[in-house]
């Protein structure tokens, strides 16, 4: 897949995608990332991407230019444009696979000062990542990159890794334990030292759906009943 990120700040993200599993893709060639500055289609010496409001107010608005002609620079037929925007639909999992088919993504990075309107009609769609205000679309593009590029073949070492996830399947995963057996006085289950992958599976299944219930009911409404029996 490719991915480009239109962004006034594309020093952000480097450190942020080179690292870890992503970075480790990014190399592998599972995805090509690649930031383009609005900043750098701007037609002035001054170089603006941003002007007052008409109508008054305060703030600034980033002017549509600066940024379509950046979108137009990556644009292709087989291009989805996402605006990242607190006003678009959550970003969730099952957006995440959904993308993931795409073979090209461009992600449109506004920032607090808002854009000008007309620039929608070149998205294809609005993506917001939760009901809170940030400076930018920065991070958000960020997340969509990193929750997307995961899912893609060949990114994890195990590809089973992001089969059954949570959140898809209504329950959260089971909790998990390492070394030492008895750390600051609490011990790993008996049930995961069994060696009974049998009663481990049970274990595990209950777990999940204790944490479920515990953590996050508005999950799943299922894992209710199934924990009351137990
Ligand atoms: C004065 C600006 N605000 C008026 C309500 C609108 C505004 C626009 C852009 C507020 C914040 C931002 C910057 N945020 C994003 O670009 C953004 C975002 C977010 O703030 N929360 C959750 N998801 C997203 S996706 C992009």
């Amino acid at each position: 897949m490719r991915i480009d990120v239109v962004t006034l700040f594309p020093e952000m993200f480097e450190p942020v995608l080179g690292a870890s599993i992503i970075g480790r893709a990014r190399q592998r060639g599972v995805v090509r990332l690649a930031c383009v500055n609005p900043r750098d289609y701007a037609r002035d010496r001054r170089r603006t991407v941003d002007d007052r409001p008409f109508g008054g107010g305060a703030g600034m608005v980033l002017k549509p230019g600066p940024l379509y002609e950046a979108i137009s620079s990556v644009r292709g037929p087989k291009s989805r444009v996402i605006f990242l925007s607190p006003q678009g639909p959550r970003f969730d999992a099952a957006a995440a696979r959904r993308l993931a088919r795409l073979e090209h993504m461009v992600l449109v990075c506004g920032h607090y000062e808002g854009v000008d309107e007309r620039l929608l009609r070149y998205c294809d769609e609005e993506l917001s990542v939760g009901d809170f205000v940030l400076t930018g679309g920065e991070l958000p593009a960020m997340m969509v990159v990193d929750a997307v590029t995961r899912l893609l073949p060949g990114a994890l070492k195990k590809p089973e890794a992001s089969a059954r996830e949570s959140f898809e399947g209504g329950v959260l995963e089971h909790p998990q334990y390492t070394r030492p057996r008895h750390w600051r006085g609490r011990r790993v289950p008996q049930a995961l030292l069994s060696g009974d992958h049998g009663r481990i599976a049970r274990w595990r299944e209950l777990a999940s759906l204790r944490t479920t219930r515990r953590k996050r009911p508005d999950l799943s409404e299922d894992s209710k009943g199934k924990t009351q029996d137990a």
